[in-house]
Parts: structure tokens; sequence; C-alpha cells
């Protein structure tokens, strides 16, 4: 298998490459320079992979690609421990997933992408935008918080440890650098993730703005 991540280290790659630690797979990869202008994601080449032009991009052995990180998740973790079988399980797990994508990634992970790396910073956003992003964000966290204290749960879903908790790991592991409050219940949770056997960190950033 061939990944095609970025040389910043981004939570949705990062997603992937914590499964395929936890599975034991080995792969390549290429770290293509999302920063650059145009971004190397958006060659005629990499848009065959791609025509959404974004990483991560899983490419199968028999040249298969694959986008999307959680669709990755999926694909990956189908009959694995990683994804319940059980068809109400395997849509809660999906639920958390379709979260991080619609109401988490697109406010924390863009947070951290402006706190870091974009060359603008904050500056091209109005007041009004950065409030909203933050909100959201802030939001998403809440969720979280209150849907693992509600029973006092260990994971996101049926007390095991699932894509839900990876994907939702990968971005909500750098909340609190950003400047997100994160509650008990999630600091607990993470803490839970990263004690998982085989669990890895996110690479460290050669540009040296994000710190671990
Ligand atoms: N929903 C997509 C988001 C992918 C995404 O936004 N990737 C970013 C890095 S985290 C990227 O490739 N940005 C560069 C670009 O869009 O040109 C996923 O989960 O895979």
């Amino acid at each position: 298998m061939h990944l095609y991540e970025s040389i910043i280290p981004s939570g949705n790659a990062y997603k992937v490459q914590l499964l395929l630690a936890h599975l034991g797979i080995s792969y390549e990869t290429t770290a293509l320079d999302i920063l650059a202008t145009p971004s190397e994601t958006r060659t005629p080449e990499f848009l065959k992979l791609n025509p959404n032009g974004g990483i991560p991009v899983l490419v199968l052995d028999d040249g298969t690609p694959l986008a999307e990180s959680n669709a990755i998740l999926c694909y990956l973790a189908e009959g694995t421990r990683y994804l319940p079988d059980d068809k109400v399980n395997k849509a809660r797990v999906l639920r958390w997933m379709f979260f991080e994508q619609n109401s988490h990634e697109i406010y924390v992970g863009v947070w951290k992408f402006l706190t870091y790396w974009c060359p603008t910073g904050f500056s091209h956003l109005s007041e009004h935008e950065i409030n909203t992003l933050r909100e959201r964000g802030q939001k998403a966290i809440d969720v979280m918080e209150r849907h693992l204290a509600d029973g006092n749960k260990k994971f996101f879903v049926d007390e095991t440890f699932t894509i839900a908790d990876i994907c939702l790991y990968a971005y909500t592991s750098h909340a609190e650098k950003v400047g997100f409050e994160v509650g008990e219940k999630v600091k607990e949770w993470l803490k839970r993730v990263e004690s998982q056997e085989g669990h890895v960190r996110i690479k460290k950033d050669a540009t040296g703005k994000c710190p671990y």
C-alpha cells in the first residue's frame, strides 16, 4: 500500500497512519507539499487519484486509490476489531465519523491549520468568521464531553476502541494546545486512546511551527 500524506502533520493522514499502526500493516508514503502555491495535491497526476485534490489517499496494491480519511478507515477496519459487525454499533461508529467530518474537523482542524501553517493566519477572516469557527469547534468538543460523561463511557461506541475513537482523536488531541477548552472526560479518553497497544504519535512538524 502507498499512502499520500503531507509534509506538515495532517490529522486526516494521521488517522490512517494510526489505524495502519494498530493493524500492523506496512506501507510506503509520499509527503506532498500542501503549502506550495499551487498545492502539490493539484497536479494532474494527483487529481487522477483524488479529483477533490486532498490528502490522504491510500493506493492499494492493485493500484486502486481510496480518498477521504474516514472512508479509508472504514476500508481498513472492515472485518477487524476496530469496526463492529453488529449493524447498530456499526451505524453508531459511522455516526461519530460523520460528526467528525461535518461538525468537528472543519472547525477544530481548520483552527489548527490557521494557528500554525496558514501563511495569512487568521488575518483573512472577519471577526464573525473567527468567532463562528471557535464556537462551533468548542461545541463539537463539548458534545464529545457530554457523550462520554453520560454513563461514564470509556470509548465512543459500545465500550470498545474503534475507528470512531481513532478519527476523533486525530484533531481533538491537539485541541487544548490551540486554545479550545477540553473537559475532564475527553482528557481521560485521550489518555485511554494513547494507552492502546500499538499507538503511535502524529509525526513531528518539520517546519517547527507546531509543538508536538
Ligand atoms: N475530508 C477530507 C479532508 C482532506 C483535507 O482537507 N486534506 C488537507 C490536509 S488535512 C489537504 O490535502 N489540503 C491541501 C489541499 O486541499 O490542497 C478527508 O478527511 O480526507
